[in-house]
């Protein structure tokens, strides 16, 4: 079945900006904006408490099964900092946001994380976890790398992905 809009993950490292990018997007689309880490603990689509990774231990088969009808309908921005998954034939558009290292630990450190768990953040970050994660998962042409670091990145990325948006077609 052919979507009426494009559906797009935006992922990458926890602090990358994929919330705020979707958001912004959302607003100026009308693309529906799925973050799934709250839909995760809204709808309990998880099992449990990871002691040491400290974050849920998300049940990928609910989540899935959760934003099926949805995902079929098309026009929806998913945001999650991981990416394999998923269906494949689900999105149109994969972005994977990259922050510089110093920039993200500061933002992270603004957060409620615990050393430990900045550290393995900005490593991942470092060795490109979530790039390659989407790499292996979709088709090259549909993985884009954005900058997220600055303002004017933010910017830049949000009329970028408006612009994709407005002028994606069913056929393309
Ligand atoms: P994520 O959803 O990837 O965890 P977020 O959208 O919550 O990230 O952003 C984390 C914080 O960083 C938030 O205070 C907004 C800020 N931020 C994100 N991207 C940015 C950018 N490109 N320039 C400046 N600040 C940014």
């Amino acid at each position: 079945m052919t979507r009426a809009a494009p559906n797009v993950l935006v992922t990458g490292t926890p602090g990358t900006g994929k919330t705020t990018l979707c958001e912004q997007v959302s607003a100026a689309t009308g693309l529906r904006h799925v973050n799934v880490g709250d839909l995760v603990k809204r709808e309990q689509l998880h099992n449990g408490w990871d002691d040491e990774f400290e974050c849920l231990v998300i049940d990928e088969d609910k989540v899935c099964d959760a934003l099926e009808d949805m995902m079929g309908e098309g026009g929806v921005l998913v945001d999650y900092h991981g990416c394999d998954f998923f269906p494949e034939r689900w999105f149109d558009l994969v972005v994977v946001l990259q922050t510089d290292n110093t920039v993200l630990w500061e933002r992270l450190e603004k957060r409620a994380y615990s050393q430990k768990k900045i550290q393995e953040n900005v490593q991942c970050e470092i060795m490109h976890c979530i790039v390659e994660e989407a790499t292996d998962s979709y088709r090259e042409e549909i993985v884009h790398v954005l900058q997220s670091s600055s303002p004017e990145d933010m910017e830049q990325n949000v009329e970028q992905l408006t612009q994709w948006a407005r002028s994606w077609r069913p056929s393309s």
